[in-house]
């Protein structure tokens, strides 16, 4: 199929096409959210030194979701995946009380870069499986997430070995992101502000 008369019969049955960057502190779940949702299985993760990318179909959505290794020493690369970055997936270890502030800091720093000012956001409190895990509202709070303004963002609380809230935060990404197309948003990054 051509590509402009694959563009035409996209829009006609509404499919669309979304890039989203997964990030979040080493061991916080990522590699093995992006498996459940790409293959459906949970494979066993060793951490990730640069990245995994895959595409998920939901839905009419196609999601392109790029999952970047969370190690201290691998996060100044994360700025690299920003570029056209139409959603944020950060993820949360739940049960990582003692890290949260740092957890912060680093959500902050992406969500601040001009490359990532009109993507939205998702957040995963993951592990929910877990005795002791603070619940999607302590990692709303952690986060600072109330205090953001004129962002579009949800929490939903996960458990990626179970696939629990994972389809339910896609379900967020495609419904916001149609309601963004039909607002006339583009991810391009700063230059189209
Ligand atoms: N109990 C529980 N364990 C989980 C859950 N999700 C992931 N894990 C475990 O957490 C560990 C780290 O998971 P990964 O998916 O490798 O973490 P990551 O965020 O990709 O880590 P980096 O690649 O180092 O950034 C693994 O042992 C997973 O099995 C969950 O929802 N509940
Ligand atoms: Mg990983």
């Amino acid at each position: 199929m051509g590509q402009a008369f694959r563009k035409l019969f996209d829009s006609f049955f509404g499919n669309s096409e979304m890039r989203v960057v997964m990030l979040g502190l080493d061991a916080a779940g990522k590699t093995t959210i992006l498996y459940k949702l790409h293959i459906g299985e949970v494979l066993s993760t060793v951490p990730t030194i640069g990245f995994n990318v895959e595409k998920v179909q939901y839905k009419n959505v196609m999601f392109t979701v790029w999952d970047v290794g969370g190690q201290e020493k691998l996060r100044p690369l994360w700025r690299h995946y920003f570029n056209n970055t139409d959603g944020l997936i950060y993820v949360v270890d739940s049960l990582d009380r003692e890290r949260i502030g740092k957890a912060k800091l680093e959500f902050q720093n992406i969500i601040n870069d001009p490359f990532m000012l009109n993507s939205v956001i998702l957040v995963f409190a993951n592990k929910q499986d877990m005795k002791g895990a603070m619940t999607p509202m302590e990692v709303c709070e952690g986060l600072g997430l109330f205090d953001l303004k004129n962002r579009k963002w949800h929490i939903q609380g996960t458990c990626a070995l179970r696939g629990d809230g994972l389809y339910e935060g896609l379900d967020w990404l495609a419904g916001t992101l149609k309601e963004m197309k039909a607002a006339g948003y583009s991810s391009t990054g700063p230059s189209s502000f």
